[in-house]
């Protein structure tokens, strides 16, 4: 049983649509299997974005998401990791595909509304990042 870490970021929870990313979670029968609102700070997200600190947007993308709130979850089932990046669509919105999220709602490719783990070993250290075991259900 595969489990991805999924974040609707500060934008997504200013324009009102985390109800929209879980809605399509549960269209999609992907089980949350935790959830939580969190704000981070800039060193938190430093941390968490750690594998991008050379790229050139990582100052603004860490002032971007320790700007608000955010709502992190977990997601479990069989190939949860690819199911929920297919349902979040592409990086940059205007190469997501049709009925994605980040297509319906992202208005810039940093502040695009939601992330999702890329690989198993990118899951663990971002769902631990933000999870101790006794905060998720199983
Ligand atoms: P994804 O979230 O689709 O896996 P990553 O891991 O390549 O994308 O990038 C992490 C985050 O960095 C993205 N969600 C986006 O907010 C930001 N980002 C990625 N590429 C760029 C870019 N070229 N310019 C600005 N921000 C970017």
């Amino acid at each position: 049983m595969e489990r991805t870490l999924s974040i609707v970021k500060p934008d997504g929870v200013k324009r009102g649509v985390i109800g929209e990313v879980i809605k399509r979670l549960e269209e999609s029968q992907i089980n949350i299997v935790a959830m939580k609102m969190i704000y981070m700070t800039k060193n938190q997200a430093k941390g968490f974005y750690a594998v991008h600190k050379e790229r050139p947007f990582f100052g603004s993308l860490t002032d971007f998401m320790s700007s608000g709130p955010a709502v992190v979850m977990v997601l479990e089932g069989e190939g949860v990791i690819a199911r929920y990046r297919k349902l979040m669509g592409a990086t940059n919105f205007e190469e997501a595909e049709e009925g994605t999220i980040r297509r319906d709602f992202a208005t810039d490719i940093e502040k695009n509304v939601v992330h999702g783990s890329d690989a198993p070993e990118t899951a663990e250290f971002e769902i631990n990042y933000f999870f101790n075991s006794f905060e998720i259900v199983s």
